[in-house]
């Protein structure tokens, strides 16, 4: 059965890959299945159609037959559990390799979304300045600590696996700041993983989203 996945008509980040479809999108371009999309408009996610999906009206979701989820790192986790090429056979290495995905997500994603959402929203306070060296310290003790971590790894334990998957789309957000390039391993970690074909793949998809409404808006 081929999954439906939902993400924006109108991405707020021009199809640069920042919004939360293009990890699921990269899953699924890993593991080779192949997917539908559902573009919604702000208003759609806030309707009930899309709210009896997501609890938040948020995007991205995933319907399966019956199956109906939200919340990337559930998303991920799903296709890794249920095809071959995002965790090892071992069973602890598995584990593992779903700890970093839970890293990823409730450990480095947070001060990373706090910074980005500092600069969209505050930007023009006039306290933003004072603010942003705290907000760029807490970014950076877990880029850090991650890049102490990764050292001279390709990937963060092993072979490349879901975990690495979901580090990388959380790292390619601080990438806009210049807070990555203070980390050569960490900023070589992001490049592989956006030199994966399936990422490529998955990146090309979902910019022609956005060229498609922008050239829609100019016709
Ligand atoms: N924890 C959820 C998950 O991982 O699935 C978070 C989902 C989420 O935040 N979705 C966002 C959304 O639907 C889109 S990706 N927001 C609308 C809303 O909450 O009303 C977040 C995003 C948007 C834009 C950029 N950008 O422009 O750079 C980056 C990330």
């Amino acid at each position: 059965m081929t999954p439906t996945i939902t993400a924006f008509a109108r991405s707020p980040d021009r199809g640069q890959g920042l919004a939360r479809d293009m990890r699921v999108r990269w899953a699924l371009e890993e593991v080779g299945q192949p997917y539908d999309v559902r573009l919604v408009s702000f208003a759609q996610m806030k309707a009930p159609a899309h709210l009896a999906l997501h609890p938040f009206g948020q995007i991205p979701t995933y319907e399966e037959g019956d199956l109906v989820l939200f919340e990337t790192g559930a998303i991920v986790l799903h296709l890794a559990q249920r095809h071959a090429g995002l965790l090892p056979d071992d069973a602890d290495a598995r584990m593992r390799a779903v700890a970093w995905l839970f890293a990823a997500l409730n450990t480095v994603e947070p001060p990373i979304v706090e910074r980005s959402m500092a600069w969209l929203l505050e930007r023009d306070e006039p306290w933003y300045a004072q603010r942003l060296p705290a907000v760029d310290d807490r970014v950076r003790k877990r880029l850090g600590e991650l890049s102490n971590r990764l050292g001279d790894a390709d990937w963060l334990d092993g072979a490349f696996s879901a975990g690495d998957l979901m580090m990388v789309s959380v790292l390619l957000r601080s990438k806009g700041s210049g807070l990555l390039d203070e980390y050569a391993n960490l900023s070589a970690y992001v490049a592989r993983g956006e030199a994966r074909p399936a990422y490529r793949r998955a990146f090309d998809a979902q910019l022609a989203v956005f060229t498609a409404s922008a050239s829609a808006d100019g016709a």
